[in-house]
C-alpha cells in the first residue's frame, strides 16, 4: 500500500500513527506527493482524488482511497484491531472525538492557508478571530473530557494527539496548555509513544499542511 501525504499534514499524521499503533506501518510505503498549494492542484493527488487533498491511501489493487476517516477504518479493520470499537458505550464517544478534532484541524489547516496566501484586510482578521475561537473552543471541550482519554486508545484519542501536535507546530502562540491543564498533562504522556515520536510534523521545515 501507499500512502499519499506530507510530515506537516496532521491528517497524514493520523493515519501514520494509527498504522504505528496497529503494527502495519511497516506495509505502508509513505509517499509525499511534492508540492501542495491551495491555489494549484496537486497533479497526483487530483488523479487519486477528486478533492486533490491528502492523505490518499493506494491499494495493491489500484484503487484508491479518502479521506483520513476512510483510511483509519479501513486499516483497523483490515488489522481486526480495535481503535474503532464496536460497544456503542465507546464507539460514539470515539467518533465524535474524532470529529471533534478533525475539525480543529480544518480550523488550523485553513487558517494557515489565509495567513500564507491572502492580503490582509479586515475581513480576514474576523474570519482568523472566528477560526482561533472554534480551535480554543475545540481544546476546551477536549480538556473536559481528557480524564477519560488514557482509559483506552481509539481513534478519537489518536485524533486529538494529531490536532494538539499541528497547534504546536504551526500555532506556537496559541498557547493552549495553561488554560487546559488536564489536556495538556496527558499530551505530554501520548506524545512520548513510539507512534507519535516516530512522526514528527517538521522533519521538513519548507512542507506546507
Ligand atoms: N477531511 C480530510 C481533510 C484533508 C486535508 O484537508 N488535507 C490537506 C492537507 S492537511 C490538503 O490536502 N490540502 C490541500 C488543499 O486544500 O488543496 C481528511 O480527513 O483527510
Amino acid at each position: 500500500m501507499i500512502l499519499l501525504g506530507n510530515h506537516a499534514s496532521p491528517f497524514t499524521r493520523k493515519v501514520r500513527v494509527l498504522s504505528a499503533e496497529l503494527g502495519v506501518d511497516p506495509q505502508i510505503e509513505f509517499q509525499d506527493p511534492g508540492a501542495l498549494s491551495p491555489l494549484i492542484p496537486n497533479d497526483v493527488l487530483v488523479a487519486a482524488h477528486p478533492l486533490g487533498k491528502m492523505p490518499i491511501l493506494q491499494l495493491g489493487d489500484g484503487t484508491s482511497l479518502h479521506d483520513s476517516r476512510v483510511i483509519c477504518e479501513y486499516l483497523n479493520a483490515e488489522a481486526d484491531g480495535d481503535l474503532f470499537p464496536e460497544e456503542p458505550a465507546f464507539r460514539w464517544q470515539a467518533l465524535s472525538l474524532q470529529a471533534l478534532a478533525d475539525g480543529l484541524m480544518d480550523a488550523a489547516v485553513a487558517t494557515r492557508y489565509e495567513l500564507s496566501f491572502r492580503e490582509a484586510d479586515a475581513t480576514r482578521s474576523r474570519w482568523i478571530e472566528r477560526q482561533v475561537g472554534r480551535i480554543q473552543n475545540a481544546v476546551s471541550h477536549m480538556n473536559g473530557i481528557a480524564v477519560a482519554f488514557a482509559h483506552r486508545l481509539t481513534i478519537g484519542e489518536i485524533s486529538a494527539a494529531c490536532a494538539l501536535g499541528y497547534l504546536d507546530f504551526r500555532f506556537a502562540e496559541i498557547s493552549w496548555r495553561a488554560e487546559n491543564p488536564e489536556l495538556a498533562g496527558w499530551f505530554e504522556t501520548f506524545a512520548k509513544r513510539p507512534s507519535m515520536t516516530s512522526t514528527p510534523p517538521n522533519p521538513n521545515q519548507k512542507k506546507r499542511g
